[in-house]
């Protein structure tokens, strides 16, 4: 979603990418005297709009928070500091109309007078004045390129079917992302090795159309109340919140995972509480270590058990679901 966001670069490469450009410039003119003149015009002018341009494009292009949909919100609110990124776009708006006023100003004199001493004059000092406002921000040009770097890692979203894996740590939730679909999410024998949102798709092909189903794996959660969460976990909280269509809640019943099932019930419980209007499907993994006598469905990513079935039960989700 945010693979294209124009680059922000910091205050030393703005002002050094103006300069080359500006140094580009060519005037003809028959008399040597007035090209000369015209050159030190036309040079300024590239150097003073292209620095305000490259500015204005900075502010304009930033994806504006608040129009963003709410999980995106979210996701910048836990990875970025809103309040901080907010001031900063506010700092080089102000830089921009600052330059801009400064320039249009100066660019009146330079025209009015035609003495080569005092256009070269006037260029240096629009050159240092610009400058210095670019300089000025500079801390808050590199908060704006670290936080684009940041945007530009988030997972895409698309509107589809979206069913959400959640559960305890360690229970096998990247270990199913990758059964089911092409991503190919981290799995290790720790907990907490998902520390960020994962997207894969199956996709189910009825007569001419092709229908998209959007997986997504979460970091795990444990059993506690939200306010103790940390950003990792409130990363797989806010995707439930806002893209789950339906839940795969996966349960350990080996405790292989390192946690106790009465924990993981818990857990459970609590998600049923917080989204009672979403569909939650309690799958049991790990069915190749222990299998119990509820009526879960029991998968295993090592012997493929009910994986099959799994993807059928994914696949009759109805597509024109509307979230609730
Ligand atoms: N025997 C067996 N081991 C499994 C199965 N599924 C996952 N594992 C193992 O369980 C461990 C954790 O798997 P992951 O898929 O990384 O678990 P996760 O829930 O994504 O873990 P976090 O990202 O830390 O929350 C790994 O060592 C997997 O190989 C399974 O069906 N059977
Ligand atoms: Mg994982």
């Amino acid at each position: 979603m945010f693979r294209n966001l124009p680059l922000v670069l910091d205050a030393q490469e703005t002002i050094k990418r103006s300069l080359a450009k500006s140094h580009k410039v060519q005037v003809t003119d028959r008399n040597a005297d007035f090209k000369r003149k015209k050159t030190v015009i036309a040079k300024t002018e590239s150097f003073a709009t292209s620095l305000i341009s490259t500015l204005e494009s900075y502010v304009k292009k930033f994806p504006s928070i608040e129009n963003l949909p709410p999980f995106y919100q979210d996701l910048i609110d836990i990875k970025i500091d809103v309040n901080s990124l907010k001031k900063s776009l506010g700092a080089v708006n102000w830089a921009y109309k600052t330059c801009n006023n400064i320039y249009s100003k100066q660019r009146k004199a330079m025209r009015k007078n035609s003495n080569y001493d005092f256009l070269q004059n006037k260029q240096q000092e629009i050159y240092g004045r610009l400058t210095s406002v670019v300089k000025q921000v500079s801390n808050e040009l590199e908060l704006m390129a670290n936080a684009q770097m940041i945007l530009k890692e988030f997972p895409d979203i698309n509107d589809v079917p979206t069913i959400v894996i959640a559960g305890y740590p360690n229970v096998g939730k990247s270990s199913l992302l990758r059964c089911l679909s092409a991503a190919k999410p981290e799995v290790a024998q720790y907990p907490f090795t998902t520390k960020e949102i994962y997207v894969g798709h199956i996709k189910k092909q009825e007569r001419y159309i092709t229908h998209t189903y959007q997986i997504i794996d979460t970091p795990g959660l444990l059993d506690q109340s939200f306010f103790e969460r940390n950003k990792i976990e409130r990363q797989a909280i806010s995707a439930l919140k806002h893209l789950a269509n339906v839940i795969i809640f996966l349960l350990d019943p080996s405790e292989t995972c390192g946690y106790k099932l009465d924990d993981q019930l818990n857990l459970l419980s609590e998600i049923k509480k917080m989204f009672k209007f979403v569909d939650i499907m309690v799958v049991e993994t790990k069915s190749d270590i222990l299998k119990t006598e509820s009526s879960n469905l029991k998968i295993s990513c090592k012997t493929e058990e009910g994986i099959s079935e799994l993807k059928e039960k994914i696949l009759s989700i109805d597509v024109g679901l509307e979230r609730s």
